[in-house]
């Protein structure tokens, strides 16, 4: 208790006072006990003390947000999707900035213009100025329009695929993404790759609770709802690798649910989907990776995965190539061998609720387990 100050936090509510005791750690609300009788609401001193330093805070926070760079900005949109929304913000945003500057204007004219002067007149009144009640009638709904046009038209023009379009499923799970592209008969997890330049219709789905699929470089998001199929069409323009992450809120581990997607040149998409495609070859007789092989079975991990030619099962991520990802457990961790040990030890402790569990790996069996992993490039 020491270390933390009890504050008393005043939270104004539509002009009625809600009061709280907080206690407070590190400059974070931890805990607040509401008062319930109408005595103790109004015992409450205004929150005079703390305004100074509450202003500087959000001021310093105000800044570093200027900062940057930010991997997951709609600002800096990378296909055209993600244009379209850039430049209908831009556009808005004006629209915006014009009525604030407008509206501010006036109210800073009036106050100061007729504010109240020791023994002067009160100002003269006005009542129904019929020209003035048409102006601010007929203004906003003139910039509504200005509004309303270009975003129903965004909406309309992003809402269908194109004919060539590179077709994508994603299926939303506690807590990964499973993709699958029906054309080219490749199922992976959590690392989507697409080619630059073509388009994509993605179409997205949850095997169990709402997930919303999001990679804000390159477009909207899309929500991922059992038995529903939402659409998402863009066309990615520059190569890069751009992160994202499940956008609504799904249990535990929701924001452990990332997501990477690698935008390539044509030839390294075709790299990639050639390696994809490909059934990796049986370890040799007597190698680590052929014990660790036979451990992925003796431990049960083939119930839950699967590994083309090997292993079927659909409860987990399609591991045929697990080695060929830079992150494993959606976006959590590097693909290393330390992270995998330490997830395969005991993968709830590093992401809480994952329906992996421990499976009681021992030592001895750990690493040629991992070396087999590994090995499926
Ligand atoms: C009961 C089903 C189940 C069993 C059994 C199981 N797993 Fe998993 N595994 C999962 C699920 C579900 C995930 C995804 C967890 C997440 O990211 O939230 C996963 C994720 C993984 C990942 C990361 C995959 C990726 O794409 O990031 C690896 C590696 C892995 N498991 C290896 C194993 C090994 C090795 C075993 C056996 C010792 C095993 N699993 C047993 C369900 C299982
Ligand atoms: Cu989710």
């Amino acid at each position: 208790m020491s270390a933390r100050k009890l504050y008393r936090y005043v939270v104004n509510v539509q002009s009625d006072w809600l009061a709280a005791d907080c206690l407070a750690s590190g400059g974070m609300v931890v805990s607040c006990a509401f008062p319930t009788s109408r005595e103790t609401l109004d015992s409450v001193p205004p929150p005079r003390r703390h305004l100074a330093s509450r202003i500087a805070l959000l001021g310093l926070g105000m800044l570093v947000a200027c900062g940057g760079p930010y991997p997951q900005s709609t600002l800096a949109p990378r296909s055209d999707f993600g244009v379209a929304i850039d430049r209908l913000f831009t556009g808005i945003f004006w629209w915006a900035l014009v009525v604030f500057v407008v509206v501010e204007g006036l109210l800073l004219y009036s106050v100061l213009r007729f504010r109240h002067r020791e023994g002067g007149p009160a100002p003269k009144q006005h009542h129904g100025h019929t020209a003035l009640e048409i102006a601010w009638t007929l203004a906003p709904a003139l910039i509504l329009v200005f509004i309303a046009v270009p975003t129903v038209r965004t909406i309309f023009s992003t809402d269908k695929a194109a004919p060539d379009a590179l077709r994508v499923e994603v299926v939303g799970h506690q807590w990964w993404w499973e993709y699958r592209y029906p054309d080219l008969g490749i199922v992976t997890a959590n690392e989507l790759h697409l080619p630059v330049g073509r388009p994509v219709a993605v179409d997205i789905t949850s095997a169990d609770v709402i997930h919303s699929w999001w990679t804000p470089a390159l477009g909207g998001k899309r929500d991922a709802s059992p038995n529903h199929h939402s659409f998402l069409g863009f066309r990615p323009d520059s190569i890069g690798m751009y992160t994202g992450q499940c956008v609504e809120f799904c249990g535990a581990s929701h924001a452990n649910m990332r997501l990477r997607t690698f935008v390539e040149s044509d030839s390294a998409f075709e790299a990639w989907v050639a390696m994809q495609r490909s059934t990796p070859a049986p370890p040799e007789t007597g190698s680590a990776e052929e014990a660790g092989r036979q451990a992925f079975q003796r431990y049960g991990c083939i119930g839950c995965h699967t590994i083309a030619g090997f292993s079927s099962g659909t409860i987990g991520p399609n591991l045929t190539h697990i080695g060929g990802r830079t992150t494993i457990a959606s976006g959590m961790m590097m693909n290393s061998e330390e992270h995998l040990r330490r997830w395969i030890e005991n993968p709830p402790a590093m992401k809480p609720g994952a329906m992996m569990p421990s499976m009681h790996v021992s030592a001895t069996d750990l690493t040629p387990l991992i070396a087999y992993l590994q090995s499926l490039k």
